[in-house]
């Protein structure tokens, strides 16, 4: 017999003494003879609530899985599937919202009623059915209904709110970029994987040179514009598995696994030279610019933790600032040790990529 699942509001009979809800309750009513559902269909639409029928178990659940119902009046006794099975399957569907079971049992059947409980139904009324007490057990079941879709709505809230809040604090606003702290998370993380692997691990620093004279000359939007820029080209020079992130003001960082110094230096030299060609643009005008790296491995003697390979990207780019910018200048290189070598005598502190000084540290070639 085909089922009939066409949903039917209660449109015609007059209102209800108490409406059960502010749209009307949709309750499937399953059973295997036309007569039960015919029956409990006037009743319950008499009542205020839209219904759908099935009758059979496989129907009602393609109807459940469908269009879930706010309720399920499901007889226990059908062939094929029981309502037992049925209610341990929608039970068992995670995916689906609560939906009250009550269970329609024989008056006697003592075990039925707890096999239905025991497979998920939450309340059971006894055949012949008495409608006052139908009347009352969906009232209170859909009470519960309304309840736990609400703590679902909220939770589903919550979740939203969480992960805006999990990515707001990972995430640098201007550039869309990991920030500092997302970044210095995820070294530690990657560093610790390429040890267990025993697979090669670079890091890449990089600073725009000269950046505080486009603040300067073009105003603090401009520069703004130019940093969104760059960490596009960033973003778009990166493989999949490499990290991007905003280290700080006009500094970024760049997490490549599995790349060897070689690699990492090919890979700064690559993005070096397309920022140098790149025209930046920003309302009112266009400019070019530079930027310097540092880059620096794992696996190094001097380089044991995440921090030794942050400190010796620093301290590479800084020796790339050092030697005139715009160029890219490897940890524990040629270049690097002997600009460090050149400046053993000078134990001065390090400026902060300011400018050098006239007549300051002597380049290294
Ligand atoms: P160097 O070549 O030595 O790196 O010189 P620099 O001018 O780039 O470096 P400095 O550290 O002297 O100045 C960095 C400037 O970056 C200063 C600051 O105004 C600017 N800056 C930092 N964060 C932002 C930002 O979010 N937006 C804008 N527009 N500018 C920023
Ligand atoms: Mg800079
Ligand atoms: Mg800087």
């Amino acid at each position: 017999m085909p089922a009939d699942l066409a949903t039917k509001a209660a449109a015609d009979g007059a209102p209800s003494p108490k409406p059960p809800a502010q749209s009307p309750a949709r309750i499937l009513i399953v059973d295997d003879h036309e007569d039960n559902i015919e029956v409990l269909k006037v009743r319950l639409e008499s009542w205020g609530y839209e219904t759908a029928s099935a009758y059979n178990g496989h129907d009602a659940l393609t109807y459940v899985v469908a269009t879930p119902p706010d309720l399920i009046l499901l007889d226990v006794m059908m062939p094929e599937i029981s309502g037992i099975e049925v209610a341990r399957q929608i039970k068992g569907n995670g995916a689906l919202p609560f939906i009250p079971i009550i269970m329609q049992t024989a008056l006697d059947s003592t075990e039925d009623k707890v096999e239905g409980l025991e497979a998920g139904a939450d309340d059971y009324i006894t055949k012949p059915i008495d409608f006052a007490e139908l009347k009352a057990r969906l009232r209170s079941m859909l009470r519960i209904k309304r309840l736990q879709d609400a703590l679902e709505e909220r939770e589903r809230e919550l979740l939203e709110v969480n992960e805006r809040l999990r990515y707001m604090s990972q995430t640098d606003a201007l550039t869309g970029l990991d920030n500092r702290r997302h970044l210095n998370e995820r070294i530690d993380e990657m560093f610790a994987h390429a040890k267990r692997l025993d697979e090669p691990f670079s890091l890449v620093m990089a600073d725009l040179d000269k950046f505080k004279s486009v603040n300067d000359t073009y105003g603090h939007q401009a520069g703004d514009e130019v940093l969104k820029q760059l960490a596009a080209i960033l973003r778009e020079e990166a493989r999949e598995i490499d990290r991007v992130g905003r280290y700080g003001g006009e500094e970024f960082m760049l997490l490549l696994p599995g790349a060897q110094i070689d690699d990492a230096y090919t890979f700064a030299e690559r993005v070096r030279n397309r920022i140098e060609g790149h025209t930046f643009t920003f309302p009112g005008g266009t400019l070019t610019r530079t930027a310097s790296f540092g880059v620096a491995s794992w696996p190094h003697d001097k380089i044991r933790e995440a921090d030794d390979l942050v400190r010796s990207s620093d301290d590479a780019l800084y020796v790339a600032k050092e030697t005139g910018r715009n160029r890219v200048v490897r940890f524990d290189g040629d270049e690097f040790n002997a600009h460090q070598a050149a400046n053993d005598g000078n134990a001065e502190p390090r400026p902060d990529f300011g400018e050098p000084e006239p007549g300051g540290a002597p380049a290294a070639g």
